[in-house]
């Protein structure tokens, strides 16, 4: 392991810089990269943020957008810059398995390898690591990680806020979740004060939808949505047919298991998805109920307590009883 004042030594020269996130990418994946990003190429760096797969329109703005490698997409290019990194940043993810086939390049890489993110369990491939699950969103700790770790405040400039803002908005659900504690609201304040524009940011993220994904929310809500009171528990199932249907594509699923668990009293909610492989299936829940529990036992998955998703073998009924038969075992928590 590095400490910190031999990774600031390291970093005091130009280096070779590879920075990469979680598979499907969301906000703070992305967010906390750019950050990252933004920041790295004012001290003379050579950086490069490559994604894993591709990700949604509506995150695809953000300051270095332009910039980012899509590993599915630009695989040789990618490969050879993790190759030849001198440093790797692995940001909001912990363990390998979530960047896919890049996970082994990672791994066989001799670069220094730095792990920032605030998930459970981290797997021990790195040679940093500013981790803390506390963290509303990795782009929080990337925050500190300049400001307190690296004392470089002075470089958060208009374009790492922006990015940085972006991360800590989704990963919050917009300030709302309970890890929004007083300090991310001054570390928030302290961005719009470096330039971030947070009108602009929500514009941006959330008023930025096809008509089709409209209507695919819609379609949910109005006849897919199967609440299951005696468990306080709300679930959303979309055939492959409906994708195609809708012409759902990436992003235009996020935020929409989130309808089902603002319904007054609901604990748990669930989202299934039948794509072309497999079932995939995403859970929220409110206070103290262990979403990640579920996914991690029954669904080869895990996450956040009130935020975790999974993915089954099995077909979408299949998937949807499993998960409905496993609901006993959990009343006490989902009915006090
Ligand atoms: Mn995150």
């Amino acid at each position: 392991m590095l400490d910190t004042a031999a990774l600031n030594q390291l970093l005091n020269q130009p280096q070779k810089i590879v920075i990469t996130t979680h598979h499907k990418p969301d906000g703070d994946a992305l967010g906390s990269s750019l950050g990252l990003y933004n920041y790295l190429i004012q001290q003379g760096h050579h950086a490069k943020v490559i994604a894993p797969t591709d990700y949604p329109e509506f995150l695809a703005w953000m300051p270095g957008n332009e910039e980012v490698l899509i590993y599915t997409e630009q695989t040789e290019q990618a490969a050879s810059l993790v190759a030849g990194a001198d440093i790797i940043f692995c940001l909001d993810f912990n363990n390998l398995s979530r960047i896919n086939q890049m996970g082994e390049l990672v791994r066989q890489s001799s670069a220094v390898k730095v792990m920032i993110d605030h998930h459970l369990e981290p797997e021990d491939f790195d040679d940093y690591r500013y981790w803390n699950i506390n963290a509303c969103a990795t782009a929080q700790l990337v925050y500190t990680f300049i400001a307190t770790e690296l004392n470089r405040p002075d470089l958060i400039n208009a374009d790492v806020a922006t990015c940085l803002y972006t991360g800590i908005m989704t990963d919050s659900a917009s300030f709302r979740l309970p890890n929004t504690t007083s300090a991310v609201h001054r570390i928030v304040a302290d961005l719009i004060d470096a330039g971030a524009v947070n009108w602009r940011i929500h514009e941006l993220v959330y008023n930025n939808s096809s008509e089709m994904r409209l209507r695919f929310l819609g379609h949910c809500l109005a006849n897919k949505l199967e609440v299951l009171p005696e468990y306080n528990t709300a679930i959303i199932t979309v055939t492959h047919e409906e994708l195609k249907k809708y012409e759902v594509i990436t992003g235009d699923t996020e935020g929409i298991v989130n309808y089902a668990l603002s319904i007054t009293g609901i604990r748990l909610a669930g989202f299934f998805v039948e794509r072309p492989d497999r079932v995939k299936l995403s859970l929220r829940s409110k206070g103290e109920f262990p979403a990640n529990d579920i996914c991690k036992r029954y669904f080869n998955g895990g996450g956040h307590r009130n935020a975790a998703g999974g993915h089954s073998d099995a077909g979408l009924q299949e998937t949807v009883q499993k998960f409905k038969d496993i609901l006993p075992e959990y009343k006490t928590l989902l009915i006090q």
